[in-house]
């Protein structure tokens, strides 16, 4: 074995870390004493689960570009790291769906699947969220359905998926359990993935542009980094900010873009950018997609709430003697930012090196 696999420093800084701040643990000498003995013994070692836990939240509550941290201490985590195999993996991310949806009362969950081991690296999701949309490029060279979800529908299509070309198709599971293996996929059992259909509190001509979203944003590419252990399959999710549909998913000139078609619903004057007709076409795109997940009962924050959540977050952690290393470009909402108090201050440094953490996932 590579004794040298798990880093035994990350590993001790972070065991002080979790008994620093769980006094009901008690002192960390021993359990960093049995961590560094297993280490030197197999390459690696294993979290207790509370230690998982607690690791999977300080990862949370270390996400720089992440405005929803307030609630980092209530994250759900499921413990499924016996599990490496493609089908387990797929069926457990399914009940994780279910488990976040709630019937539209959205739990932030993370699941953490088996970590990479000493010549073992652990299988990995290669969607971006477990739900999104398929894209494809139509006869006129217009994209069909998400760009985003372009090279994933190419893929899964290679794989013998038969994806259609509508516009709100969601994606198959792709699963790989092994470096330069073929991905098992697997369709989305209907009863995982809750859509709300969007409509306009005063404009009912909204509905008609077939327009939805569906309700968990769950990241898949990213790995989780607890104590020099990486998990590479430990997809999360919260709830969504309404700006992150409806002024960038809808409206982005390389994702939905429908911003010039709203406007010309609008009766816009569309022929200057002086009449303001995008900014006009985007608040009221946002409008709609707050209105439809309050009228279909799936938590959704506004980015006026958020902001004022985040704030008091952050207070609380100076309160505890801790900074809050934040990205200032993340952070501010992509509409009026302005007009939200996290605009009008800056944050605490953000250290690349800083764990635990949610890193953007290396190649195998
Ligand atoms: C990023 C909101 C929960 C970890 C973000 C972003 C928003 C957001 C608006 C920026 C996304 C973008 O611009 O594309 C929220 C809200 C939550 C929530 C409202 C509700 C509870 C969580 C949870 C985790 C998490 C549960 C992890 C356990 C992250 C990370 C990023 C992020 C790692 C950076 C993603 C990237 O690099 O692409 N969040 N979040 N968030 N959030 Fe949260
Ligand atoms: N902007 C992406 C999702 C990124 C993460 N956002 C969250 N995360 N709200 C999109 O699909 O629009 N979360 O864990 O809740």
């Amino acid at each position: 074995t590579d004794r040298s696999f798990t880093d035994p420093r990350q590993a001790a800084d972070f065991v002080r870390q979790f008994h620093a701040e769980q006094p009901a643990a008690g002192a960390p000498d021993e359990r960093i004493r049995a961590v560094l003995d297993e280490i030197d013994r197999t390459g690696t070692y294993e979290h207790t689960p509370d230690e998982l836990a607690y690791g999977a939240r300080l990862a949370w509550r270390n996400a720089a570009r992440c405005i929803g941290r307030l609630y980092w201490r209530s994250l759900v985590v499921r413990d499924l790291r016996h599990l490496s195999s493609a089908d387990d993996i797929a069926a457990e991310c399914f009940a994780h769906l279910r488990t976040a949806t709630n019937g539209g009362r959205i739990r932030p969950v993370v699941s953490v699947f088996a970590p990479d081991r000493p010549g073992r690296p652990a299988a990995r999701l290669l969607n971006q969220q477990l739900v999104r949309y398929a894209g494809h490029p139509g006869p006129d060279g217009r994209w069909i359905g998400d760009p985003a979800g372009g090279q994933l529908a190419a893929r899964a299509r290679d794989l013998g998926w038969k994806g259609g070309a509508e516009r709100f198709e969601v994606l198959p599971l792709l699963v790989q359990e092994r470096p330069g293996e073929r991905p098992a996929w697997y369709g989305l059992p209907e009863d995982t993935t809750l859509e709300v259909r969007l409509s306009h509190p005063g404009h009912p001509w909204f509905a008609e542009l077939g327009l939805r979203w569906y309700a968990v944003p769950a990241i898949s590419d990213q790995t989780l980094e607890i104590g020099g252990v990486r998990y590479p399959a430990a997809p999360f999710n919260g709830w969504y900010m309404g700006t992150e549909i409806g002024a960038r998913n809808l409206a982005d000139a390389d994702r939905y873009d429908m911003l010039a078609t709203v406007a010309e619903r609008l009766g816009l004057d569309t022929s200057n950018d002086r009449t303001l007709w995008r900014d006009r076409a985007l608040v009221e795109l946002n409008v709609a997609v707050l209105h439809s997940f309050e009228e279909a009962g799936v938590t959704m924050s506004d980015h006026h709430t958020e902001s004022e959540r985040f704030l008091r977050h952050v207070a609380r952690e100076e309160r505890a003697g801790r900074p809050t290393p934040a990205d200032w470009s993340w952070i501010v909402p992509p509409v009026s930012g302005g007009l939200t108090p996290v605009y009008h201050r800056y944050y605490d440094p953000v250290d690349p090196a800083l764990r635990p953490a949610f890193v953007a996932r290396e190649p195998w």
